[in-house]
């Protein structure tokens, strides 16, 4: 077991909860930096936070904020972290374009504010730092496959942010010899991931519509193309990284690329729902070619019995051959698209022993699963 301190920026995140699991389970002390919000913001770290023997005793949880850097320098002299994981972000693409300029602030001024702390109050020769860079970088691909040698050419105020964020990481890895590295990683994924991230909008979506409190589903465009991966493994990869002789920048990614409209049809799929598509551009519209109803009863009755909560949820759907459940609305295109992504994950292989093991199908179906027993339990 390590007696390593780490600290996290972004710990209340999807990649944040899971790699705070992981480090824990490795035997690391555990520090993380949440935001004061007028709301709860720890669900996903919950299960650790209300859990007498981590709290306080292996997890730390601080007040701070990546656009201030007197809570920074504070973190890091209290804390003396042997690695730090960069994970705090404005992480949504779509939102980029809204606010661009706070965007810039957190993805881009708040990783050189953490990374010049670093050297400010000596602790350039200690500690390690991880990046959460992103295939972001890589926008209007100039290749395909993409590896770290591909050149970047983002196309939104988020992936530009990254961009800088990336450079100067590499800079001060090359000015002062710090251990700094970029995981440049392709989407992930898993019941944890954010409700307005495309995949997690999709199998929730399916979930309440294939339960009948919900009609549709409305989406922007269909034919974008990612690299999905399982998050959890993902977050093992970044630990991978830190654990070099050297620091050097990482591709992570499964190395195959599925539509928007591919992992709709998994997912609806996975609850007796067979799609079918009508119609081009915004008049495209998802519809139900074969409903067989015994799958979701199943599911019902099997998630019903494994709940400790009695619930209330039956199936009241409506849905016949030919509903119309996915539509295509314009609100959710983006002023600069990125077409398609496809990482190659061979270096992280070699170097790393890194592989991502979840395909798609598997994934889809963990998320689906998981968002069924979500409105199953909480009636909505
Ligand atoms: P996420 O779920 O959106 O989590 C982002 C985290 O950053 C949250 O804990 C959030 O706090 C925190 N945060 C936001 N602004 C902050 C600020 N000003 N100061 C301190 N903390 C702040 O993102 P994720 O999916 O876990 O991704 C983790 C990182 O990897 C991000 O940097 C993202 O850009 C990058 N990345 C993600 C993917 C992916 O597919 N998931 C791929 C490549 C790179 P609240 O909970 O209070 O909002
Ligand atoms: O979009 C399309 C959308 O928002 C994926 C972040 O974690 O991964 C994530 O960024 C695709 C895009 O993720 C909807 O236009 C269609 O082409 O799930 P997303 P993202 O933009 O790929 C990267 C690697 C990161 O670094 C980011 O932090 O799906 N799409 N219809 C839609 N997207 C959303 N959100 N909502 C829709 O209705």
């Amino acid at each position: 077991m390590s007696s390593k301190r780490a600290l996290i920026t972004g710990i209340t995140g999807q990649d944040g909860s899971y790699l705070t699991e992981i480090l824990l389970e490795k035997g690391y002390e555990v520090h993380g930096i949440i935001r004061r919000s007028s709301s709860f913001n720890t669900q996903r770290i919950d299960h650790l936070y209300n859990n007498p023997e981590i709290l306080n005793r292996k997890l730390f949880l601080h007040y701070g904020d990546v656009v201030d850097s007197s809570s920074i320098n504070r973190l890091l002299e209290k804390v003396e972290p042997d690695e730090i994981y960069n994970l705090a972000a404005q992480s949504h693409v779509k939102v980029s374009f809204e606010v661009p300029d706070y965007t810039a602030q957190v993805d881009a001024l708040g990783t050189l504010r953490f990374i010049d702390a670093i050297k400010e109050v000596g602790l350039d020769k200690k500690a390690k730092f991880y990046q959460a860079s992103t295939s972001e970088l890589y926008g209007k691909a100039r290749e395909v496959p993409q590896d770290e040698n591909t050149p970047f050419y983002p196309r939104s105020p988020y992936g530009v942010a990254k961009l800088y964020a990336y450079w100067i990481i590499k800079n001060y890895r090359e000015a002062y010899n710090i251990f700094a590295v970029n995981g440049i990683l392709f989407n992930h994924e898993s019941p944890r991931r954010g409700e307005t991230f495309v995949t997690r909008k999709i199998t929730r979506a399916a979930a309440r519509i294939a339960l009948g409190l919900q009609d549709k589903l409305v989406l922007g465009n269909l034919d974008a193309k990612r690299d999905w991966g399982y998050a959890p493994e993902y977050c093992e990869g970044m630990w991978r990284m830190l654990q070099q002789d050297e620091p050097d920048d990482y591709v992570l990614a499964t190395g195959e690329t599925h539509s928007v409209r591919e992992f709709c049809e998994l997912a609806f799929a996975e609850l007796g729902i067979e799609l079918e598509w009508r119609g081009k551009g915004v008049e495209e519209r998802g519809i139900v070619k074969e409903f067989d109803i015994e799958v979701i009863s199943d599911k019902l009755r099997v998630t019903s019995n494994e709940l400790t909560t009695s619930s209330h949820v039956t199936s009241h759907t409506s849905l016949t051959n030919g509903s119309v459940v996915v539509e295509v609305s314009p609100q959710y295109f983006r002023p600069t698209e990125v077409d398609l992504l496809m990482g190659n994950p061979k270096k992280a292989k070699e170097k790393l022993g890194w592989e991502a093991k979840t395909r798609l199908e598997e994934l889809v179906k963990i998320m689906v699963n998981a968002d069924l027993k979500k409105v199953i339990e909480k009636g909505y």
